[in-house]
C-alpha cells in the first residue's frame, strides 16, 4: 500500500470527570464518518480515541466522590466505551493516559525536550483556573476570573519546569503562513495567527501541588502537566517511541486532528511547539468544529439541559442521530440541537426522501416483477440524465468529504435521492405496467432505480452504516462486497437479482 493510501485521525481524548453528552459524541461520531469513509476509498485507516485521565480537575472530583482517580477513571471509561459501541464507532484504538504505554510516551517526550535545552526548571506564579486546567496572567482575568469558562481563580506559585515555547512563536508563525490548510476552518486560523502575533511566553509543564499524572522523570515531586500529558497520546497510541508495531512510522503525522474549537490553542501552538521541539514532523491539518447549544441554551449540568445520547439512541436509532448530527449544522459553525429538528429531519428527510424511495421501488419491483431485476433496455434522454447526475455527484461528494463538509455532502447525497424520487414521477412506472408493448421500458426504469439506490447506499453507508448495509441486503447484495472505490460505477447491478420488498427503513414519528 503506498503511503498516500494512509490515513490517520484523532478525536480530543475526553476528560473522565464528565460522563459522555452530544457534544463528545459530535466529535466522535465525525470522526467515524471520516473513517469509514477514507476505508471506503480503499485506505488503511487509523481512527483513534480515548480518555484524559490526569490533573487535578480529575483528581478534585474522585476525592468529592470518595473514590480514587484511577477507580473514577476505571468507571466513566466504560460510558465512554459503552456509548461508542452503541453509536457504532469503528474506532482502531482507544487510548488511556493512565496506561504505561502512554506514561512511557510521555516521559520520553519530555527527555527528549530537555535534552534539546528546551526545558529548564524556574518558578511559577500566575492565576489558575482548575476546571481548565488553565494558567492566565493577571491581565487576561475577567473580573478576576476565568477569561473562557468565567470561574474564580487561584493564585499559585510553585517550582515548575518550564518549556521554552516563546523561542518557537517565528517557527510557528511562519508554518500556519506556508500552510494555509493547517488550521480549519479559516476564522480559526486567523485567530491563531493574531494569537501567536501578540508573542509566545514560555509555558509552564509541571506542577508540584497534587499528585495524579505522570512523574517528571528523575524528579517526582512534579507531575507532567495534564495539556503536555494528553496531547502526547497522538503519538502514543501509534506505539511511540519504541513503534513495536510499526504504526508510527506508518502513520505519523497525522492527517487530521478533530477537536472542538474550545481546545484550538492547546492543538495549534502547544502540540505543535512540543513537536517542533522534540524534532516530530507536525500533524498536517487542525480541523476545529463549532459547539452545539440546546434548545438555544449552553449546556450545562446546572441548567440540567445536557442531551445523554443513549437516550436519543434508544428513542430514534442510532442512524438517525448519527445523520442528523452531520446534517443539520455545517461542520465548523456552531448549532442548536432542537428535539423538534431532530424529528423534522428524521420525518422529511428519512422517512419521506430515502425511506419512501426504497419502499416504493422495491414495492413497485414486486408487484411488476415478482422482485427479478430484468436487463435494462437501452437508455433514453431521462435515464441519461439521472445515470449522469449520480456519476457527476459521487465526485462532489467526494470533494466535500475531503473538505469535512458533512452537511453539504450529506445535501449532496439527498440531491440524488430526490432525483431518483423524481425520476419514478418523471417515468410514471404505473402508466407503463398497463400496456404490455412498454413491458422492457418498465424494466429498464425499475433497474435504473434500483441502480441509483444501489449507489446511494454506497455513498449514506459512512453516514449511516446499519441502513447502508440494510439497503445492500434488500438489493440481494453483501455489504461487504460493496466499496466505494470499487463499485462505484453504473450499471453494476447484476439483471436476474431478487430484490426483497422493504419495510419501511424510517417509521415515521408522530409529534
Ligand atoms: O478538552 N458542542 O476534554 P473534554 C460540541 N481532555 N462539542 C463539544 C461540546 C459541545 N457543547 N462539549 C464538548 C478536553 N465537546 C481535553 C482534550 S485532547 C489532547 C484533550 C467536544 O472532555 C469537543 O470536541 O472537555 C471538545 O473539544 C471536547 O468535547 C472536549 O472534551
Amino acid at each position: 500500500m503506498s503511503d498516500d493510501k494512509r490515513f490517520y485521525l484523532t478525536t480530543p481524548i475526553y476528560y473522565v470527570n464528565d460522563v459522555p453528552h452530544i457534544g463528545h459524541a459530535y466529535t466522535t461520531l465525525a470522526c467515524d464518518v471520516m473513517a469509514r469513509y477514507k476505508r471506503a476509498r480503499g485506505y488503511e485507516v487509523f481512527f483513534a480515541t480515548g480518555t484524559d485521565e490526569h490533573g487535578q480537575k480529575v483528581e478534585k472530583a474522585a476525592h468529592a466522590k470518595g473514590e480514587t482517580p484511577l477507580e473514577l477513571a476505571d468507571r466513566v471509561v466504560k460510558r465512554f466505551q459503552a456509548l461508542w459501541e452503541k453509536l457504532n464507532i469503528s474506532n482502531t484504538d482507544f487510548i488511556r493516559t493512565s496506561q504505561e504505554r502512554h506514561k512511557q510516551a510521555v516521559q520520553k517526550m519530555f527527555r527528549t525536550i530537555e535534552a534539546k535545552g528546551d526545558i529548564y526548571l524556574g518558578e511559577y506564579e500566575d492565576w489558575y483556573c482548575t476546571p481548565c486546567e488553565t494558567f492566565w496572567t493577571e491581565t487576561n482575568l475577567l473580573d478576576g476570573n476565568c477569561p473562557d469558562c468565567g470561574r474564580p481563580t487561584d493564585k499559585l506559585k510553585e517550582e515548575s519546569y518550564f518549556f521554552r515555547m516563546s523561542k518557537y512563536q517565528e517557527q510557528m508563525l511562519a508554518h500556519i503562513e506556508a500552510n494555509p490548510d493547517f488550521i480549519q476552518p479559516k476564522t480559526r486560523r486567523n485567530e491563531i495567527l493574531s494569537f501567536l502575533r501578540e508573542g509566545l511566553r514560555d509555558l509552564s509543564i509541571s506542577r508540584t501541588t497534587f499528585s495524579w499524572g505522570i512523574p517528571v522523570p528523575d524528579n517526582e515531586k512534579h507531575v507532567i502537566y495534564v495539556w503536555f500529558d494528553a496531547l502526547t497520546n497522538y503519538i502514543s497510541t501509534l506505539g511511540y517511541p519504541n513503534d513495536s508495531d510499526g504504526n508510527f512510522n506508518k502513520f505519523w503525522p497525522c492527517d487530521v486532528h478533530v477537536i472542538g474549537k474550545d481546545i484550538l490553542r492547546f492543538h495549534t501552538v502547544y502540540w505543535p511547539t512540543f513537536l517542533l521541539a522534540a524534532g516530530i514532523p507536525l500533524p498536517k491539518k487542525v480541523f476545529a468544529h463549532g459547539w452545539w447549544t440546546v434548545e438555544g441554551q449552553k449546556m450545562s449540568k446546572s441548567l440540567a439541559n445536557v442531551v445523554e445520547p443513549n437516550m436519543l439512541i434508544d428513542k430514534y436509532g442510532v442512524d438517525a442521530i448519527r445523520y442528523f448530527l452531520l446534517r443539520e449544522v455545517p461542520f465548523g459553525l456552531d448549532g442548536d440541537f432542537s428535539h423538534s429538528a431532530l424529528v423534522h429531519r428524521i420525518n422529511s428527510d428519512l422517512a419521506n426522501d430515502l425511506g419512501n424511495l426504497v419502499s416504493r421501488s422495491t414495492a413497485m419491483l414486486s408487484k411488476y416483477f415478482k422482485g427479478e431485476l430484468t436487463t435494462p433496455g437501452e437508455a433514453t434522454d431521462i435515464d441519461k440524465v439521472l445515470q449522469d447526475k449520480f456519476i457527476r455527484q459521487i465526485g462532489v461528494v467526494d470533494e466535500q468529504m475531503e473538505a469535512l463538509a458533512f452537511n453539504k455532502a450529506l445535501q449532496s447525497i439527498w440531491e440524488l435521492v430526490r432525483a431518483a424520487n423524481k425520476y419514478i414521477d418523471d417515468s410514471a412506472p404505473w402508466t407503463l405496467a398497463k400496456d404490455d408493448n412498454q413491458r422492457e421500458r418498465l424494466g429498464t426504469v425499475m433497474y435504473n432505480l434500483l441502480e441509483a439506490i444501489r449507489l446511494i447506499s454506497l455513498l449514506v453507508t459512512p453516514f449511516m452504516p446499519e441502513t447502508g448495509a440494510k439497503i445492500c441486503t434488500i438489493l440481494g447484495i453483501d455489504p461487504k462486497d460493496q466499496q466505494l472505490d470499487k463499485h462505484d460505477t453504473w450499471g453494476l447491478l447484476q439483471p436476474g437479482t431478487m430484490v426483497e420488498k422493504a419495510a419501511p427503513l424510517f417509521p415515521r414519528i408522530e409529534t
